[in-house]
């Protein structure tokens, strides 16, 4: 993917889920590594530039950064002539996307454990990490059946519908306000996140924070699904995650409205650990608490960005 591809498709949203907009982002850098024109002393500074232009398209979702600093580590690294260093830079982002699905792989395996033939699953917005259990589970030859929530203002839950109806799997749309409404039946709720924090909190989709708190009121298992990689590393010494606001014509049009009304749109809100019931990840299932150990374990030091 190149550069311009990946920094405009991130900012306008069409690449969108944090794991797909990682992915890219590894390798649109790649693509801008390889086309630096200048001497191999200035080659880091010229992937860092870019990286810098990539980390601004969207702030919420860490995977962002984490897929960067990954990246520029292996230009910071890297010596030879600049065609070495352009070769080690890719082999890294390569390294990265293809570590990243089989996180995926090893997630949908996991969580495909839990879902019972016949169980009624609940998701919100669209996550790729979330998804991949169901798809698993129907996969096995069991038939699980799924709540999708619509997810306003952007409507993810429209492409979640499509993929679970692509795969056979029984699907029904509800709009985001229904979830009190059909809880009773929902046996497990399964989500992604954007970001999760050294102290459990989980960064994911407006309105993910209602649906864990209504799962917990029904007594209904509340599942995070989440590569390595989601995990924040500068939370771990306080830093706070920004949450997006985008444009409020996503929600509505302004000109509609009477003078005087505004409108905000934050498209992501905060799960605090005590309504998490385990954060699913490649390398097992955890609690919430075990967040910064996961970061210790399996991020680096101090970002680069
Ligand atoms: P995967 C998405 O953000 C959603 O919030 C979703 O839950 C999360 O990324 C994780 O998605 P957006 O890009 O990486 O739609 O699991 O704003 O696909």
């Amino acid at each position: 993917m190149d550069f311009e591809t990946a920094r405009d498709g991130i900012e306008s949203m069409e690449i969108r889920g944090a794991g797909k907009i990682a992915r890219a982002a590894a390798r649109g850098l790649a693509d801008a590594a390889s086309r630096y024109e200048g001497d191999p002393e200035g080659f880091a500074d010229h992937v860092e530039e870019r990286a810098g232009e990539l980390l601004a398209t969207r702030p919420t979702a860490v995977s962002l950064r984490n897929a960067l600093d990954r990246v520029l580590d292996a230009a910071h690294d890297a010596d030879g002539a600049v065609d070495e260093r352009v070769d080690t830079v890719e082999a890294a982002a390569e390294a990265f996307v293809q570590a990243s699905h089989d996180a995926l792989d090893a997630i949908a395996a996991a969580a495909a454990g839990s879902i019972g033939d016949g169980d009624v699953v609940l998701t919100h917005c669209n996550s790729q990490a979330a998804l991949g259990g169901i798809l698993r589970a129907r996969k096995e030859g069991r038939e699980p059946r799924v709540y999708a929530t619509e997810s306003r203002p952007f409507r993810q839950g429209k492409i979640t519908v499509d993929q679970l109806a692509e795969a056979g799997v029984d699907a029904t749309l509800i709009v985001d306000s229904a979830v009190a409404s059909v809880m009773d039946d929902v046996d497990a709720v399964f989500v992604g996140a954007d970001t999760i924090t050294a102290q459990g909190v989980v960064v994911n989709k407006i309105g993910t924070r209602m649906v864990a708190l209504l799962a917990r009121e029904h007594g209904v298992p509340f599942r995070v699904c989440a590569e390595t990689y989601k995990f924040s590393p500068a939370t771990l010494l306080g830093e706070e995650v920004p949450i997006e606001t985008r444009p409020v014509e996503e929600v509505t049009d302004p000109d509609e409205l009477p003078d005087g009304v505004s409108v905000e749109n934050p498209v992501f809100d905060r799960t605090p650990p005590r309504l998490v019931d385990a954060i699913v990840t490649e390398v097992g299932s955890i609690h919430p608490a075990q967040a910064a150990w996961i970061i210790q374990e399996h991020l680096g030091g101090a970002s680069r960005l």
